[in-house]
């Protein structure tokens, strides 16, 4: 027996800090990014590399380089696609002068454009077929954001931000409506909106939200632990706009330090020093063995137990590309696949 374990001293001994990480839920891959990568996919099995994307397939580092490993060929645009060969465009949609520029080297198309961003897409050539002017509240340069406003470039204006709305002239107030990135802070975005809408009293509303359930599910979970946090480590590529989202909503929810890492090995050990409770979520282009890796590290750390905090369930589904679908139908394959709760990695190994 070890004395001083049963002396006096041991009884007066501080007892360690219970230390613990809060795992936001949901988190992780969307439905609109699990039927772009299964996409992608399954047009290697099918069809055989190569098979080119146009612009990164969703906004993940991992992701990426792990379907290159398989074949894909990531360009920036159409025209690197060899004539007549077979293109994927990314879950962030394109312009129809993508869509045409791709018809006219007769390249076959696989649209991986999420059903959520079609959407808005339509939102946007309704009220410009109406003649109204269209703030589109996004950020410039985005990929969503140039394949929206390619729908309209007559009628849209990109706002960036709350500041953006004191800049912003129309040619009508009486006719103007909002639309927006699917991906955005809830909050920004509503302050945006209000400072339109002061300028422009007679503002319309989209007709239903355009931050798409994913985005609004992993905000309302990051806010719910954020207040209990030393840090929070969201795991997301620096290009993903809504994982960056998730590190500003989680310091604006009142956590004391939020960062975000592509990987666990990004970690820097100082962030821990002197934290209890750490939180951990990620982006909707995630794969989860990218959480797990970080839950393995911190746990090296001393951070072993987990408490998840669920805001939500997920179970939206889409089927896939509808071209992609026929080829797979036609040749007999199996066009289904396990829900994205279930299927939150790869089902290829990391490269
Ligand atoms: O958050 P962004 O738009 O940068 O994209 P992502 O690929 O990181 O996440 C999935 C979201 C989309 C495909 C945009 S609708
Ligand atoms: Fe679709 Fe939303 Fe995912 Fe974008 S973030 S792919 S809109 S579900």
């Amino acid at each position: 027996m070890n004395p001083a374990a049963s002396g006096p001293d041991a009884a007066a001994a501080p007892a360690a800090p219970r230390k613990r990480v809060l795992l936001a839920a949901p988190r992780g891959y969307c439905a609109g990014v699990d039927r772009a990568v299964v996409a992608v996919e399954k047009a290697l099995e099918h069809y055989g590399a190569p098979v080119y994307v146009r612009k990164e397939i969703v906004h993940n580092r991992h992701v990426v380089d792990t379907l290159a490993a398989r074949g894909a060929v990531f360009v920036d645009e159409t025209d690197a696609v060899p004539e007549g060969a077979r293109v994927v465009f990314s879950a962030h949609g394109v312009s129809p002068a993508v869509k045409e520029a791709a018809a006219a080297r007769n390249l076959q198309t696989i649209d991986a454009t999420c059903p959520l961003v079609t959407k808005v897409h339509k939102e946007a050539v309704r009220f410009a077929a109406d003649d109204f002017d269209i703030l589109l509240i996004g950020h410039d340069g985005h990929e969503e954001v140039e394949g929206t406003q390619g729908h309209a470039p007559e009628h849209i204006q990109v706002v960036n931000s709350p500041a953006d709305a004191d800049h912003v002239v129309v040619r009508d107030p009486e006719r103007v409506m909002w639309i927006s990135q699917t991906t955005l802070s809830v909050d920004e975005t509503m302050e945006t909106v209000r400072r339109l809408r002061e300028r422009f009293p007679h503002l319309q509303d989209p007709p239903s939200d355009d931050i798409c359930y994913a985005t609004q599910n992993r905000q309302v979970a990051v806010k719910k632990l954020a207040p209990s946090c030393d840090v929070v480590i969201t795991v997301g590529s620096a290009n993903s706009s809504n994982s960056v989202r998730l590190v500003e909503v989680a310091l604006d929810a009142g956590a004391r330090a939020s960062y975000r890492v592509d990987k666990a090995a990004e970690i820097d050990p100082a962030w821990l020093e002197g934290a209890t409770t750490v939180g951990v979520t990620s982006g909707a282009s995630v794969p989860e063995i990218l959480v797990s890796d970080v839950l393995a590290l911190l746990a090296e750390h001393g951070f072993g137990e987990v408490e998840e905090v669920r805001t939500a369930t997920e179970d939206l589904m889409f089927s896939l590309p509808r071209e992609l679908r026929a080829d797979l139908k036609a040749a007999g394959a199996p066009t289904g696949r396990p829900r994205p709760e279930g299927r939150r990695s790869l089902s290829v190994q990391p490269v």
